[in-house]
C-alpha cells in the first residue's frame, strides 16, 4: 500500500436523498448531515497529512459522492470506470477532467462495466467483485490494463451486498477483514483473516491511510480487535452512507 499524498473527493448533492439504494430505507437521508459527516472525513484525511481536493457536487447526479467508484488508481495509471448504474455513468466526465495531467488515463469501455468499489489491490494482487455493478467484461480489460505491470487479477464473486468491498478489505500487513456471510473466505486463505458476524458486516469496509484505519463507529468490538493488531484507529459516523449503501472506501480516491 502505497503512502497516501493526496485524495480526491466529491460534494454531497442534495440530490443525494434521491440516490440508488439495494432496499427501501426506513429512515430518509439527511443531506445537510450527510455533508457534516462527509466535511469530517475530509478534515481527517487532511489532518493525516493528506491535500484534499473537493470536486464540486453535480444535482443531476445523486450518488455522485461515491467517486470511488469511478476511478482506479494503480501506480502510474489512472483507469476509469464504466460504472455499472446506468445513472451514474455520467459521474466519470468531472473525475476524468480532475485526474487530467496527474497520471495517464484509460477506461473501461462497453459492454465491460466495473465499480471501483469492487476493486481491492493487495499488493500485486487484485480482486475483482463479479457484481451486479462489474461484469466480466469489464474484468478482462481492467486485467489487460494491469497485467503488464505485473499485477495478477483474481475474480471474486459477492452476493448479498453491492461491491466486494462491501464485505472485504485490506488493513496492511497481510490483515484482511472480511464478512463471510457475503464473500467465499477462502479466496483470501493467504492472509490473515478477520472475520466478522453477519451484523459487524457493515465494518468489513475500513480504509486504511497510511497506517490509520478509518472504520465506521459502533463496532466496539471489532475496533479492539483492530487496535489488538497493532493498528491505530479512527472511527467516524457513517449513517447518512449507510443508509446509501455507500461505506467508508467509497467516499474518496487517494493517490
Ligand atoms: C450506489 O448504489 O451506487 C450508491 N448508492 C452507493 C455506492 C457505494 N460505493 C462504494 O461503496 N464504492
Amino acid at each position: 500500500m502505497p503512502p497516501y499524498t493526496h485524495a480526491i473527493v466529491r460534494e454531497v448533492p442534495d440530490a443525494y436523498a434521491e440516490c440508488l439504494t439495494l432496499e427501501a430505507i426506513d429512515a430518509p437521508i439527511d443531506v445537510p448531515k450527510a455533508r457534516e459527516q462527509h466535511a469530517h472525513f475530509c478534515a481527517i484525511l487532511a489532518g493525516l497529512g493528506l491535500e484534499v481536493t473537493r470536486l464540486e457536487a453535480d444535482e443531476s447526479l445523486p450518488d455522485c459522492c461515491f467517486i470511488e467508484d469511478t476511478a482506479v488508481l494503480v501506480d502510474d495509471l489512472a483507469i476509469l470506470t464504466n460504472p455499472g448504474a446506468p445513472s451514474r455513468i455520467k459521474e466519470v466526465e468531472a473525475v476524468e477532467k480532475a485526474l487530467h495531467g496527474i497520471k495517464p488515463l484509460a477506461k473501461i469501455l462497453p459492454p465491460g462495466t466495473l465499480d471501483g468499489g469492487d476493486v481491492l489491490v493487495i499488493g500485486k494482487t487484485i480482486y475483482i467483485g463479479l457484481s451486479t455493478r462489474t461484469n466480466e467484461a469489464g474484468i478482462r480489460q481492467f486485467a489487460a490494463l494491469v497485467e503488464p505491470n505485473g499485477y495478477a487479477v483474481v475474480s471474486v464473486p459477492v452476493s448479498g451486498l453491492l461491491h466486494l468491498k462491501s464485505a472485504v478489505t485490506y488493513l496492511g500487513n497481510g490483515q484482511v477483514i472480511l464478512a463471510p456471510a457475503y464473500v467465499d473466505p477462502s479466496f483470501f486463505k493467504e492472509y490473515h483473516l478477520l472475520e466478522l458476524s453477519e451484523a459487524e458486516a457493515y465494518c468489513a469496509n475500513c480504509l486504511n491511510v497510511n497506517g490509520t484505519i478509518l472504520m465506521p463507529e459502533g463496532y466496539e468490538q471489532v475496533k479492539k480487535q483492530i487496535e489488538n493488531l497493532g493498528f491505530p484507529v479512527i472511527e467516524l459516523d457513517m449513517s447518512e452512507f449507510k443508509k446509501g449503501d455507500g461505506a467508508l472506501t467509497c467516499k474518496a480516491l487517494l493517490y
